[in-house]
């Protein structure tokens, strides 16, 4: 394997929980790491604040430019100033309920803006020196054809999310094919982490978990229950980019647990760990969670979180990446979770402190 020492990588999406925690993994490789991130009215950094040491003093390699998958040459001439070994495309407007509300604003980032980057490539010249990771997704498999999902099973999006994304994985291919270009697709099922985003389901359900168990918060309101999701930790996901881009070839691999549980052994699970025992009665729109020691319905559904087309069950197959790039998953479902509730914990008792 080469030097690590001497490369530099490009992250979009640096601010999301991806891009912290590869951005993480890469500096402790010995990368200099450039991320773009979007001008915000408030602070968007949160996660990776940590990492920015003061230019006029020696710190970390690591680099922010403002930027925007929307801006082609904005693009062009980051790439072109950073130079990069490697880029990984994690932008994205990455919400799947958010998608049928802004479906064009999503096809533009999520789809259009994957082109723009391969586009710069191109144009730049630099098709030879530089690698591209595409944040391609298990959301591709849609609705189910088959069990579990490997490199292999059709696409039959459910989203306006997952049909720009098939865009996205596509036009990787084809500059792969027409141009040799090093680019893969990683097709990553779900993965959390006390960075996740607060809308997505586990971090709503351990946050308020964790937020009803110290008495912040009396309900937590969910959609669809028996959506079964594949759920690893982002830290073990992000070392697989790493290792699509070290190979060869370039080539596509699914990463995934082989597991799957649905959103309500979810809920019970943290609900658990932040000390609550939870009991399920009722079905449909009319089911609750109720806590066993008081009988206070806890959990309850809530019809604006269900979507106009659902994916019911994504259970991926790593073998290929298992076998082929010696990948796999160190955290479990249960450890998993527990981490990502005694964060939320902590960050209840950390607020506590600073509230008058
Ligand atoms: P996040 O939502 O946490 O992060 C998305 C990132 O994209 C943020 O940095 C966000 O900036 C940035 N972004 C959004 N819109 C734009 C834009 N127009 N221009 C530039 N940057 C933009 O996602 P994750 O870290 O969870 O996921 C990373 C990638 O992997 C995404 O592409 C996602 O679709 C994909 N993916 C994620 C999976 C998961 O389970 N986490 C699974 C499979 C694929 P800001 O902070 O300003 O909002
Ligand atoms: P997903 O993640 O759509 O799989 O996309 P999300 O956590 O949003 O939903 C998972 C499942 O839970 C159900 N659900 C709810 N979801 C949310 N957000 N809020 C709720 O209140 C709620 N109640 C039930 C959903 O219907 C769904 O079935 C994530 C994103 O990170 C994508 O960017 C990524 O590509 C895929 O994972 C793989």
């Amino acid at each position: 394997m080469t030097n690590q020492k001497n490369k530099t990588a490009l992250i979009t999406g640096i601010t999301g929980q991806d891009g912290s925690y590869l951005a993480e993994f890469l500096l402790d490789k010995g990368y200099t790491v450039h991320g773009i991130k979007r001008r915000s009215s408030s602070f968007n950094t949160g996660r990776v604040d940590h990492l920015y040491t003061d230019p006029h003093f020696n710190g970390l390699p690591f680099y922010m430019h403002y930027g925007d998958m929307t801006d082609a040459t904005n693009l062009i001439r980051l790439i072109q100033e950073t130079q990069p070994d490697e880029i990984y495309n994690l932008a994205a407007q990455s919400h799947v309920q958010v998608s049928f509300d802004s479906p064009e604003y999503t096809a533009d980032v999520d789809g259009l803006g994957t082109m723009r980057m391969l586009e710069a490539i191109r144009l730049l010249g630099m098709e030879k020196k530089t690698k591209f990771y595409q944040a391609s997704t298990s959301e591709l498999f849609g609705k189910v054809q088959e069990v579990p999902q490997s490199e292999t099973t059709p696409f039959y999006p459910r989203s306006p999310y997952a049909v720009a994304k098939i865009y996205a994985y596509w036009i990787v291919v084809n500059y792969r094919e027409a141009y040799n270009i090093y680019a893969v697709n990683g097709i990553l099922f779900n993965h959390e982490s006390p960075r996740r985003g607060e809308t997505f389901v586990t971090r709503k359900i351990t946050r308020a978990a964790a937020r009803i168990a110290e008495g912040m918060q009396k309900k937590l309101f969910l959609g669809n229950m028996d959506a079964q999701r594949d759920w690893g930790h982002a830290k073990d996901y992000v070392k697989g980019m790493w290792l699509m881009m070290q190979q060869d070839k370039p080539d596509d691999f699914v990463l995934a647990t082989g597991q799957t549980h649905t959103v309500r052994k979810m809920c019970d699970l943290a609900f658990k760990h932040a000390g609550i025992e939870l009991a399920w009665e009722g079905e449909g729109l009319n089911e609750k969670g109720i806590n066993k020691t008081n009988g206070d319905v806890l959990v309850e559904v809530d019809p604006q979180y269900f979507r106009p087309t659902e994916v019911e069950l994504l259970i991926g197959d790593p073998t290929k990446a298992r076998e082929e790039l010696g990948w796999g998953h160190e955290y479990d479902f249960e450890a998993l979770v527990k981490e990502m509730v005694e964060s939320d914990l902590a960050e209840v008792q950390r607020g506590r402190t600073v509230e008058p």
